[in-house]
């Protein structure tokens, strides 16, 4: 008897956890590892994964702020989902005059001091290269996605996006030091419960 209740205890424990299992949704880690020509780890590499329910699930997020001081950008590189907004204090004496040409968003601040008063929208998906109209050598990025599964690489190469839905994907890697206008590499990757390590080369140029 005792027995009996023992296995009816142990079964309702093992239907209980994989209930608990199952209750998770089907979501993996994507381990992304991104070299250059040389086939050297490359940083600051722009890695997202998008897919139609990728792009449904995107949400704005949180304000973001690209300073301009010591007549430089900071930081010089930002990956933002469409519809986030962006503010450019300038924290220099001198004025500075913001724009982008790039098709994903035109637009400039004159001249100024201090913070505009409005931030900048980025609502399209795209690669966004900020200059000031002064300072010639001032260069930023944004870069502007439509999935929350997104990040850059870290100094050694390597990203790891966790908690992706399993499915089919366009993995998207591109690096500032891509010809301009390039929009990087895509593929498509199916993401299952044991995607392996994805090892992409970049052919980039002249270091930045
Ligand atoms: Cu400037």
């Amino acid at each position: 008897m005792r027995l009996r209740w023992f296995f009816w205890a142990l079964a309702t424990w093992m239907l209980a956890f994989s209930g608990m299992v199952a209750a998770q949704p089907g979501v993996a880690k994507v381990t992304i590892q991104v070299r250059d020509a040389a086939g050297l780890p490359l940083a600051n590499a722009v890695v997202q994964l998008d897919s139609a329910a990728a792009a449904r699930a995107s949400r704005a997020g949180p304000q973001q702020r690209i300073v301009q001081s010591q007549r430089r950008f900071v930081p010089d590189q930002i990956v933002v989902t469409v519809g986030t907004a962006v503010n450019f204090p300038n924290h220099d004496t001198v004025r500075h005059h913001v724009y982008s040409f790039s098709p994903a968003k035109r637009f400039e601040l004159q001249l100024y001091i201090g913070t505009p008063a409005a931030p900048v929208v980025f609502d399209r998906p795209g690669v966004v290269v900020l200059g000031c109209n002064i300072h010639d050598e001032m260069l930023a990025w944004v870069h502007v996605v439509r999935t929350p599964h997104f990040g850059q690489t870290g100094p050694d190469g390597q990203i790891v996006l966790s908690g992706v839905p399993l499915g089919v994907y366009e993995l998207g890697v591109w690096h500032r030091r891509l010809p301009e206008g390039n929009a990087g590499l895509r593929q498509s990757l199916r993401v299952s419960a044991s995607t392996p390590a994805q090892v992409v080369n970049l052919n980039t140029q002249a270091t930045q």
